[in-house]
């Protein structure tokens, strides 16, 4: 077994100091360690969480992801489409329930055969993590070579790795904001504001230059490209929904920044639960804009549920403090150069309509230069 204190200053002396991850039973001494000791995001779902620390690691942090070997299926996309294709890479430790030839319920036995195969398939490195002190840190030295070089690495662990710990009482979340979430304006209307270009070029015309955006999976990233390529943007090709996760994981670890994230609502759906994460956190410099068109546009205009959602209200209830029903470009305008002048965790519902420029390029700037450029203008802060 191994002393999950001596174990955790070893992976601080390597310099990873940026957690997050969803609670397992087999994990909770490791888990329990971190949350008493360490900066970590409870997200509320294992692909947040890795999309929160891709955020962490553009914002120069050395980034952990703690889950449950059922919650890596959760994690698929974000590994699969944002950490290789970018190589941002992030350690994991992910738990081995269901372990051949050890008792455990029966829905984590077929995950407990495929885990290591799982991430193989993935082309992430992995090991299962040693119960030998000595063997334990020479495979963290290994793992920091893979991390270093650009390549993720899991370490699979099993039943009774970690020795005893308790949560403490520095464990508890406390939310850090003091504001009280605001009672949202009732959506009057829905009518759009205009089309998702011409709202990007308002969105592209109010910011300072230097402020980081990250723009949602489809055509908003390639609206935003052809309207005008900076470092500071972050187009996200692949991990549909993770657009807010990732900017969490940028806003917590560069507060000096100001981060904007452009969503789309089937990208917000797909991963809602996620609002209740930016809320709770509440970094002030993040401003998430929903880009409401009621489809999926870039696979074709297929209806999305959004009809009946009040978006606002729910980014509301989820402790975003400054809640925007946008009603014209001008609002959005007014709104966003307050925004950057008198931050605080906001949410902007914008309505727009359907289509988009035709025809449409794709970002021509390979993926990892994308994130490296941003990555290095973080380095500066
Ligand atoms: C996990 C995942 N599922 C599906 C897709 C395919 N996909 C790419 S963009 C998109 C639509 C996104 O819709 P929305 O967020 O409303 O933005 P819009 O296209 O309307 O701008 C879909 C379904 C994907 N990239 N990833």
């Amino acid at each position: 077994m191994l002393k999950t204190n001596h174990f955790s200053q070893q992976l601080n002396s390597l310099g990873f100091d940026f957690y997050s991850g969803v609670p397992c039973s087999l994990l909770k001494d490791f888990i329990n360690h971190i949350m008493n000791e360490c900066e970590y995001v409870a997200a509320v779902n294992e692909g947040d969480a890795v999309a929160t620390c891709a955020g962490a690691y553009l914002g120069g942090r050395k980034s952990v992801v703690l889950l449950q070997n059922s919650g890596l299926g959760n994690a698929v996309s974000p590994l699969t489409s944002l950490n290789q294709p970018y190589n941002i890479p992030i350690l994991g430790f992910v738990s081995l329930r269901g372990e051949p030839g050890i008792e455990d319920n029966p829905q984590h036995a077929f995950m407990g055969t495929i885990t290591d195969k799982l991430l193989d398939i993935m082309g992430i490195e992995n090991e299962l993590l040693s119960l030998d002190a000595d063997e334990a840190i020479s495979q963290l030295h290994r793992a920091n070579g893979i991390i270093e070089s650009g390549k993720s690495f899991f370490f699979i662990v099993r039943h009774n790795t970690f020795s005893p710990v308790n949560l403490n009482d520095s464990a508890k979340l406390r939310r850090k904001s003091s504001s009280m979430a605001p009672i949202p304006m009732p959506i009057m209307n829905r009518t759009p504001v205009g089309t998702r270009l011409q709202t990007l070029e308002t969105v592209v015309s109010a910011l300072s230059s230097d402020t980081i955006v990250v723009a949602t999976t489809g055509k908003t990233g390639r609206e935003l490209f052809e309207m005008e390529d900076r470092p500071e943007f972050f187009y996200m090709v692949g991990s549909m929904g993770c657009a807010s996760a990732l900017g969490l994981g940028i806003a917590l670890t560069c507060p000096n920044k100001r981060v904007v994230v452009l969503d789309g609502d089937g990208a917000l759906l797909m991963r809602m639960g996620n609002l209740a994460t930016n809320g709770f956190y509440a970094p002030r410099n993040l401003c998430h804009v929903l880009l409401d068109n009621g489809v999926h546009d870039s696979t074709g205009g297929q209806d999305t549920v959004a009809g009946y959602v009040d978006f606002a209200a729910i980014a509301a209830s989820c402790g975003y403090n400054r809640i925007v029903n946008v009603n014209t470009r001008l609002t959005l305008d007014e709104n966003l150069r307050h925004w950057e002048k008198d931050q605080d965790i906001s949410f902007f519902y914008v309505p727009i309509s359907p289509g988009s420029k035709s025809p449409l390029g794709r970002p021509t700037v390979a993926m990892p230069d994308v994130a490296s450029r941003l990555k290095s203008l973080l380095k500066h802060l």
